[in-house]
């Protein structure tokens, strides 16, 4: 009989695997000088909960369990994975340090601790910003050195895809609708214009938080070398994870607390950002995140998938920080 699976001991251990290898692959002077260095690791090392490369390692394992990969190559296969995982949370990490920014959010608070330009200056949280970017593609190109024969075109791919949703048509094009329909702080006075439709909220939700969401699922369904039906099944699970996530997001920003998130509480509000507690209220935004996570594990049941994915769906909803 095999034992019940631990869905908290796979979530240590694949973070411990996660920040070991986050840390070995972050630049170190002399390579680069110590400032960005220091900067880089500030921010990246400050913990989070790594949602991001745990659905890429996840994605892989569902892959290369539907397709019944022997022990040795499974984990073979998962090793090959761990650089796309670092390079998600590199632009996951990226996308906070610029967030975060005054010319942004201009928030002090992320990760429990001061945010990189309250620390470094915006100048260097800029940079910094920018180095994560880049490093995120250099670990993305590097060839390693046992990979299998043919793999090359999976692992170019996988950068497509994820240059993709990190860009213009993904989370910047998100973060530019955002800020032009919310950006305005408070003190500046009036938004360009209310956001108020439920298809624009969605639309802003989908490029600027469920693009990387889905992208790190399908770049770890991709290297694993699942087949497009396979791929696009994870990649459909995934949108509707990142549906989930983003609702829960909003209603923790009303429901939760600077100590228990980690960053400032209450923001949407003071900045009258449209959110679906807002537009639905806080019971029906339960619901509908709960719609959302069900759908998720029919995506995979349907594409006869197994695996911890199912079990992040469940934690992506009762999450509280
Ligand atoms: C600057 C191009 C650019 C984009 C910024 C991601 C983003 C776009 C802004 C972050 C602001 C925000 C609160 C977005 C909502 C969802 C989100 C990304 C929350 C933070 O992600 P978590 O909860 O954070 O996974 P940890 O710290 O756990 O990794």
């Amino acid at each position: 009989m095999t034992a019940a699976f631990d869905f908290k001991q796979y979530l240590r251990e694949r973070r411990a695997d996660i920040e070991q290898a986050l840390d070995a692959d972050l630049p170190r002077p002399p390579a680069c000088p110590p400032i960005i260095a220091d900067a880089m690791r500030y921010s990246v090392l400050a913990g989070g909960k790594r949602l991001r490369p745990i659905l890429t390692l996840a994605s892989a394992e569902a892959v290369l369990d539907h397709d019944g990969a022997d022990p040795k190559l499974r984990e073979a296969g998962l090793a090959l994975t761990m650089p796309a995982a670092c390079a998600v949370e590199l632009i996951h990490t990226y996308s906070l340090v610029h967030d975060d920014l005054p010319a942004m959010d201009d928030d002090n608070l992320r990760r429990g601790q001061p945010t990189s330009h309250v620390v470094y200056g915006e100048g260097v949280a800029i940079l910094a910003g920018d180095a994560l970017l880049t490093h995120a593609f250099e670990l993305l190109a590097r060839q390693p050195s046992n990979e299998p024969f043919g793999s090359n075109e999976r692992r170019l791919r996988a950068l497509g895809r994820l240059a993709e949703a990190a860009g213009a048509v993904g989370m910047v094009g998100g973060q530019a609708l955002d800020i032009r329909t919310t950006g305005a702080k408070p003190e500046n006075g009036e938004a360009e214009g209310p956001l108020s439709t439920t298809a624009e909220l969605r639309e802003i939700h989908e490029r600027k938080t469920g693009a990387l969401i889905c992208a790190a699922a399908g770049t770890g369904a991709v290297l694993a070398g699942g087949s497009r039906e396979i791929v696009a099944a994870i990649e459909a699970y995934a949108a509707h994870l990142g549906l989930a996530f983003q609702i829960i997001d909003d209603i923790l920003d009303v429901e939760g607390s600077a100590e228990e998130l980690g960053k400032t509480a209450g923001k949407d509000a003071a900045f009258s950002k449209p959110t679906y507690p807002m537009l639905y209220g806080l019971r029906r935004s339960r619901e509908l995140a709960t719609e959302a996570v069900l759908a998720a594990q029919q995506a995979l049941a349907d594409a006869g998938l197994s695996g911890p994915l199912h079990e992040i769906a469940n934690w992506v909803v009762t999450r509280n920080h």
